[in-house]
């Protein structure tokens, strides 16, 4: 594939829509034909659908492309997916997943330096500017938030400090010490470093960062909130997952804050109703699909994240849509005796009263032949128990009142339940 870089489309935003739109043809025809000549899965997959690459025209024709699913990227395991050879790719990560296989994901050098130009793209759009310090907690390793964005904040000209997660107490006083102006971490991870913070005898509010860029996990407005007042702070939400390249595949503007912008120079993102995998019109929700335009090692062609979401006009980049804040994933819903919900839904409810901390979890378990859910709550050492157990019942209340069912709320010490250190596991199936 010819080199692509976001530098050569630098003034994408800029584009026109049908601009952009030709672009994205172009960057999808050279795409397709580049995995049926590589991609034995690829060039297997389009042959059952009975299509071709040259039969997409126009880029509603990718309606008519198969699905990729975690499962066959899986199904590959390890490298079986890359579509350059080996001696070509410079970087792989892995993303853990609950269970079984990881999946792997490989990069060349230009898909490394595409990805450093886009996470500078996004840094800028945070309103990080070049020479600023960025505090980045983002796990290094396998997983490609802390490598994926160490390249971009070089790459933007800022300095990092390569923290990366765990050993909180160090972080608190190195951001005492160094004094970044940004930090980028999971938003439940700066929940942790705040506590942090205060344990050390530092207000959180006092100290220098002036901006979050936070992702890798779902998280509401309730908790941008709670975070921007608690730290004095700007908390921005960065999206992306490792399949379509890792973080920053769309940002969300620090003048806007409504919702990641998608880079859509270099992902064609498509919203499909998860049972039927027919494509919704734009607004609609739905479960968000990827098609990787310039990746060379690793393209994915309507890759299924699970993630839903609905596709909204651009606002701070007009050229490029919006994804309105991920609500949750496919495989969260919890069903309760009947009724759909979402472990945001419930984080919403939770932070709407001032007395509750941000620090629960959901126990889901079966009581006789109805599964009960359960939300365990941490009291704030400050607050007393008989404040935070009627908070429990205005939460109980509320939560039937608005997503109409019934659950435990259980108030437990300061302290007791597991803190955060990246993607916070918020949901415990016992059933
Ligand atoms: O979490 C990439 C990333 C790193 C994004 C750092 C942002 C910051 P994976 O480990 O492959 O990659 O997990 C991807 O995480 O499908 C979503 O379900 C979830 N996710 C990522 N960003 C957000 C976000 C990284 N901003 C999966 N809001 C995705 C909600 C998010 N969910």
């Amino acid at each position: 594939m010819t080199e692509i870089t976001a530098r050569t489309a630098a003034d994408a935003l800029q584009l026109e829509p049908e601009q952009l739109r030709a672009l994205q043809l172009e960057r999808l025809q050279r795409t397709l034909h580049h995995a049926y000549e590589n991609v034995p899965f690829t060039r297997l997959a389009f042959q059952r659908a009975g299509v071709h690459p040259d039969d997409i025209r126009s880029l509603a024709d990718i309606a008519r492309l198969p699905f990729t699913t975690k499962d066959d990227l899986r199904e590959y395991y390890p490298f079986g997916m890359f579509a350059v050879p080996m001696s070509d790719v410079r970087r792989i990560h892995a993303s853990s997943g609950t269970t079984g296989r990881p999946t792997v994901v490989g990069y060349t050098q230009t898909d490394l330096d595409t990805w450093a130009d886009l996470i500078a793209r996004s840094l800028r759009a945070s309103g990080v500017q070049p020479g600023w310090k960025v505090h980045n907690a983002y796990g290094y390793g396998l997983f490609t938030g802390g490598l994926g964005a160490h390249t971009g904040i070089e790459r933007l000209g800022a300095t990092v400090i390569p923290m990366s997660g765990g050993q909180t107490a160090r972080q608190a006083q190195l951001i005492h010490d160094f004094e970044p102006d940004a930090i980028m971490c999971t938003p439940t991870y700066l929940l942790t470093i705040a506590d942090a913070l205060e344990e050390a005898g530092i207000d959180p509010r006092s100290t220098s960062l002036k901006v979050g860029i936070l992702g890798a996990e779902p998280w509401t407005n309730e908790m941008r909130h709670q975070i921007e007042q608690r730290l004095d702070i700007d908390a921005v939400d960065i999206y992306g997952l490792s399949e379509v390249m890792g973080p920053g595949v769309a940002m969300e503007s620090v003048t806007t804050k409504d919702g990641p912008h998608i880079w859509e120079d270099h992902f064609l993102p498509e919203v499909i109703d998860p049972a039927t995998g027919e494509p919704v019109p734009d607004g609609e929700p739905g479960e968000l699909v990827f098609t990787s335009l310039t990746k060379q090692a690793f393209p994915v062609i309507r890759y299924r994240t699970k993630d839903l979401t609905r596709l909204l006009p651009g606002s701070a980049y007009p050229a490029m849509r919006r994804m309105e804040k991920i609500t949750g994933r496919d495989d969260d819903m919890i069903i309760l005796r009947g009724v759909n919900l979402f472990p945001t839904q419930i984080e919403e409810l939770v932070l709407g009263i001032e007395t509750l901390t941000p620090h629960f979890v959901l126990e889901l378990t079966r009581q006789g032949r109805m599964d009960a859910l359960t939300v365990r709550i941490e009291r704030h050492p400050a607050v007393s128990l008989a404040t935070c157990e009627a908070a429990a019942e205005v939460l109980k209340l509320r939560i039937k009142q608005s997503i109409g069912t019934t659950v435990e709320v259980r108030i437990e010490e300061p302290g007791t339940l597991p803190r955060s250190e990246g993607k916070y596991k918020r949901l415990y199936d016992l059933r």
